[in-house]
């Protein structure tokens, strides 16, 4: 089996510092939260930018600033800049950090409740990442929060609208409104990707290990970080994204896998060197 490709999702768009004061908003922050990610074994860092009062944007020179801060202390780090943002923006506004040609950068796949609001994704709206994507060489790392998003973009893909094979997916379930994180969920999906593809795994909340558990036995990747559990353990609140890549590592070494290096993961993910 291949090398365990851990991806830390450090600061989201959502939660707060209120809700775990380790939560980062400034430059500072963020490179601390990506550095204690990385030193822990995660290869991989997703990123969302705030402004340093928390409110989330996505504005290309808020994110050349943290990029840049964040490779300098992680040299080799994979960054996958999100376009998906905050619930509400719009596509334009989400396009901006792929004017910077990261390497991967997220392409959320189709449109769906999250929590009380709805994240929207139309096709049109899809269509236009996709085609930003391949203009602009940046592998997408597939974001599906429901069952129909695969199927979304397979078909996508099979036109040419969006970049295709070697494919990297990240099966984002328990987000609430969208697909619960499943064990048999999780299957499903996994058996319907093509041959020669990645995946990734990300259980929101509570699920974040009891889904990682099954994803490092199946041969997946897996992401945990504030974006996406404040917690270490029930009622505990994680210190930094740091600890709770630290637990994926120990559980994976349990289970018989190392854990990939940024140089195994681009590898592993058919990166341009
Ligand atoms: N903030 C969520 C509404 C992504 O990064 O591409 C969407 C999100 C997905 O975080
Ligand atoms: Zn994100």
């Amino acid at each position: 089996m291949e090398k365990l490709i851990i991806t830390a999702a450090i600061c989201g768009a959502e939660v707060t510092k209120e809700q775990n004061p380790a939560v980062p908003y400034t430059v500072e922050e963020i490179v601390r939260e990506a550095k204690s990610a990385y030193d822990a074994g995660a290869a991989v860092v997703h990123i969302h930018v705030r402004e340093d009062d928390g409110t989330p944007t996505q504005s290309r020179d808020r994110f050349k600033v943290c990029m840049d801060a964040v490779r300098e202390a992680c040299p080799d780090v994979i960054l996958i800049p999100s376009t998906g943002g905050a619930v509400g923006m719009t596509a334009e506004e989400r396009l901006q950090p792929t004017e910077l040609f990261p390497e991967m950068a997220t392409l959320d796949c189709g449109t769906c409740n999250f929590g009380d609001e709805v994240f929207e994704n139309t096709m049109p709206m899809m269509r236009t990442f996709g085609k930003r994507m391949l203009e602009n060489n940046i592998k997408p790392e597939y974001e599906c929060f429901e069952m129909g998003h695969l199927d979304t973009i397979l078909r996508m893909a099979a036109k040419g609208e969006v970049p295709g094979d070697p494919m990297q997916f990240n099966f984002v379930l328990g987000v609430p409104g969208c697909t619960p994180a499943t064990v048999e969920n999780l299957v499903w999906l996994v058996n319907r990707i093509p041959a020669g593809s990645t995946w990734t795994a990300t259980g929101i909340g509570r699920s974040a290990f009891t889904l990682a558990a099954p994803t490092i036995v199946m041969g997946g990747n897996v992401r945990v970080g504030f974006e996406d559990n404040l917690n270490i353990s029930r009622g505990v609140l994680a210190r930094s994204n740091g600890e709770l890549v630290e637990k994926v590592v120990r559980l994976s070494r349990e289970l018989g896998r190392e854990i990939a290096s940024p140089a195994e993961a681009r590898a592993i993910l058919s990166l341009r060197p």
